[in-house]
């Protein structure tokens, strides 16, 4: 029997509306949904290739333990539940709730269930230690929203908006924010035609750049530079939002003394762009009557990236860019609560200096999380607290997080090490247990996880109000032992004989659109996934029945005004946080970006995403790697013509730290001296030989306790300074 129905893919952030065809029982095509009114037929080819993934003959369709041997073999998942939990009870019996550590990596985004039982379980153990990818990913958003205070209107739609500044991100393809990730090349060529006006600032000309009306295209690292450089043009010339600066900021004058120092000459010099052009992008981007700036991972991992991110709030104060009083609401929610924005600030609150503290290096918990590149030294460090068991939902450690060898010294050093990945990757290589899940269309799917998105940086989340719910699409494949993470975690906590209490939040910080919402699994409750979804979505906007009974999905037209802001309310946004201000001050004192690294170092290896992977997931489907079992490193076809080498040819690329080889390529979008790579490949250490099948792992070249951000850890995984050989091992 043949069938195909509406559903979702949930592989990224966008959660595309799809089509899943069936075929005796087999998931055999993953098409667009043109009847999806929001997402209208868009796909990309990682959603496409969702039965090559779920029919994959690598796939674990049983959980692995570890043997005495150090081999891994299966084991049924109710017992490894039962003995995961003996182990978790005996380590905190001994060592404290401390020693037990969870951490949420992006495969996570498809089975939200997990991340809130595996935080409740924590809770319930009395542990902090939760960490997830976002304070290796963009931790600087949350960081500078709660120095800069919260615009309680939300941010301003794409789709009307006449100008938008975009720093090292790439929408196109990355779905990350600024362009509507429903078909964003579309939307963007869409809103190019209509005259919008885009401007980019990327070392790279990406699928985004290409648009811009006017493309940056510096050293990378020196965002903070080129927003200050553009701040002071626009205040000097009088070009800001008078009225609404007055009324909803406070600050404005000594943040026109700290970018007093930004000439537009001196930018140029620094970033290595032209003067003219700066000035005339800053006078663009103040021309415009609507739009945003948004920042992406170009911009939060070239270090600095709190002063980055807070600058690109405080342009977008500066020039007014919020929405008003009488205004549509971008984002007025589907599955997540109704909520009535007003035309006010929520005022600055703090960032950090709260919560757990790390035993290394000063870090502790943030508005952004805990720091996860400390982790791997928490791990290693003797002593009370230390952390000897880690449990990894939908997560990489041992080819996201960056120093790869610290973190297989610490992988291994763990007492009891537990993944849940349909594959063994590189870290599952390491574990004590694989717990095999099910994958996203065995399960039930709902566009929640989408929208939530909103709460962690401007720009992203779903515009309108929209919601997707799908049932489990294909059963899983015959004699396998598959589980749905959030109830083996919940099995785990039974066997622990604890009761559960689930928080969802809406907002972060002192930041909320609505109130907390909880609810208890106790212990003896019986709850499928479907009943832990409408528990979720109790008190959404759009009913969950009304949502589940239009299965491409509801896009309900919503007439919530923004509301004026309160008459007695004194929140203001703040454009001069001393934290910041002083941090101005220092950056407005170093030399330029050509210092004396570039000596030793003279390229600087920037990350970038690619179409066909979502970070380390899909190499292993040969579609989606098109011939190329390696992540090349993309360089300017002058740099590749300067080794004496041609595209093919293997080069070496040495940080301060370590070294890795890597396939070269051409790649003339690049600026000359930047080399480009995507991170998710290469083998363990030891494995380096085998870069042509495996890929090269770039966190091999990040130091975590050289450079790193105070407050949330976030280590400079970007604008690294590299030499590049060429490589006598062809
Ligand atoms: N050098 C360098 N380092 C980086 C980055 C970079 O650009 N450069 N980027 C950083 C960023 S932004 C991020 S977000 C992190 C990402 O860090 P992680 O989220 O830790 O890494 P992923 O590669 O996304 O790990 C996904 C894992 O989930 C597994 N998986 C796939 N499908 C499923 C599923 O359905 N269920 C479960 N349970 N598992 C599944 C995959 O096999 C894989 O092991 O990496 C960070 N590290
Ligand atoms: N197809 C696909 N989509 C994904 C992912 C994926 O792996 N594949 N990963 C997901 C994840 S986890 C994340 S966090 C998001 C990330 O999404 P984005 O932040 O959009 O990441 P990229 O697409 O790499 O775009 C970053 C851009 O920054 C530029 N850049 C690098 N260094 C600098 C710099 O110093 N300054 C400036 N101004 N620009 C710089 C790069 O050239 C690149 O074009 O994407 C998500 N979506
Ligand atoms: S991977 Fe992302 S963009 Fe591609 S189809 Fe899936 S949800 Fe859509
Ligand atoms: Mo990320």
């Amino acid at each position: 029997m043949t069938t195909t129905r509406p559903s979702i893919c949930r592989l990224c952030i966008a959660h595309c509306g799809i089509l899943a065809t069936v075929e005796a029982g087999k998931l055999t095509r993953v098409t667009g949904d043109s009847d999806n009114p929001l997402f209208k037929g868009y796909t990309c080819p990682k959603g496409r290739a969702l039965p090559e993934l779920h029919n994959h003959p690598d796939r674990l369709l049983q959980s692995q333990k570890r043997s005495e041997e150090g081999d891994l073999e299966p084991i049924p998942s109710t017992q490894a539940a039962r003995e995961i939990a003996d182990q978790l009870g005996a380590l905190v019996a001994k060592h404290g709730p401390r020693s037990v550590a969870v951490y949420i990596g992006t495969n996570s985004l498809p089975y939200p269930g997990g991340p809130l039982v595996a935080y409740a379980l924590l809770r319930a153990l009395g542990s902090p230690m939760f960490f997830t990818a976002n304070t290796i990913d963009q931790p600087n958003k949350q960081i500078a929203q709660a120095l800069h205070g919260i615009w309680q209107g939300g941010d301003q739609d794409f789709e009307r908006a006449d100008t938008w500044l975009l720093i090292g991100v790439n929408p196109v393809i990355s779905k990350a924010a600024g362009i509507p990730c429903q078909n964003p090349a579309q939307k963007l060529k869409d809103a190019v035609k209509r005259g919008m006006k885009l401007i980019v600032v990327d070392p790279r000309t990406s699928e985004t750049a290409s648009r811009a009306a006017i493309h940056l295209q510096p050293r990378p690292g020196e965002d903070a530079t080129i927003l200050a450089g553009m701040i002071r043009v626009i205040i000097r010339e009088s070009l800001y939002d008078q009225d609404f600066v007055a009324q909803h900021s406070e600050g404005m004058d000594s943040l026109a003394a700290q970018v007093e120092p930004f000439t537009p000459e001196v930018v140029a010099q620094r970033a290595g762009i032209d003067a003219e052009t700066l000035a005339r992008a800053a006078r663009l981007f103040a021309s415009g009557t609507s739009g945003g700036v948004n920042t992406g991972t170009g911009a939060s991992f070239s270090m600095n990236s709190n002063l980055t991110e807070y600058l690109a709030l405080a342009l977008t104060t500066l020039c007014g860019r919020w929405p008003r009083a009488d205004e549509p609401v971008t984002r007025p929610n589907g599955l997540l609560p109704p909520w009535q924005p007003r035309a006010q600030a929520c005022a600055p609150f703090p960032a950090w200096g709260f919560g757990e503290q790390m035993r290394v290096r000063g870090l502790g918990d943030s508005v952004a999380g805990m720091p996860t590149a400390a982790l791997a030294e928490d791990i290693l460090l003797p002593g009370p607290g230390q952390v000897r068991a880690l449990i990894c939902l939908g997560g990489n450690p041992m080819t996201a997080w960056p120093d790869q060898r610290k973190t297989m010294a610490a992988m291994e050093s763990l007492e009891l090490l537990v993944t849940f990945d349909p594959q063994l990757s590189e870290t599952s290589q390491l574990a004590n247990y694989v717990i095999a899940p099910r994958l996203t269309l065995e399960t039930p799917g709902m566009s929640q996880p989408a929208e939530t998105g909103k709460y962690y940086g401007l720009g992203m989340g779903i515009p309108g109000s929209y919601g997707q719910i799908s049932p489990a699409i294909v059963d899983p494949p015959a004699n396998a032992d598959l589980v749905e993470e959030w109830q083996f975690l919940w099995d785990v906590a039974r066997h622990l004989d604890l009761d559960l209490d689930l928080g969802m939040a809406y907002g972060f910080g002192s930041y909320a659109e609505s109130r907390m919402s909880g609810f208890q699994l106790g212990r003896y409750e019986a709850l499928d996934t479907e009943g832990l979804y409408r528990r979720m979505c109790a008190n959404s906007r759009l009913d969950y029945d009304e949502v589940a009974a239009h299965p491409h999905g509801l896009l309900r037209q919503q007439d919530v005004l923004i509301a004026p802001g309160e008459a007695d309310c004194t929140a203001r946004l703040r454009l001069d946080d001393p934290t910041m201000m002083a941090e101005l001050q220092v950056w407005s004192t170093k030399a330029s970006a050509a210092s004396a690294d570039d000596i030793a170092y003279p390229f600087r290896l920037i990350p970038r995403r690619s179409n066909n992977f979502m970070n380390s997931t899909g190499r292993n489907i040969a579609k989606l790697r098109a011939g190329k079992t390696w992540n090349p490193a993309f360089m300017h076809p002058e740099d590749i013509a300067r080794l004496g080498i041609e595209t093919g040819a293997t080069v070496c690329l040495r940080s301060p730290w370590d070294h890795i080889q890597a396939i070269a390529e051409a790649d003339p979008t690049l600026r000359p001296g930047v080399i480009a790579m995507t991170h998710g490949f290469g083998g363990l250490p030891g494995q380096e030989a085998q870069f042509r099948e495996l890929g090269s792992n770039t966190g091999r070249l990040l130091n975590t306790e050289v450079d790193f951000d105070p407050y949330t850890g976030m280590p400079r995984m970007g604008n690294v300074p590299i030499a590049v050989t060429p490589s006598s091992d062809q």
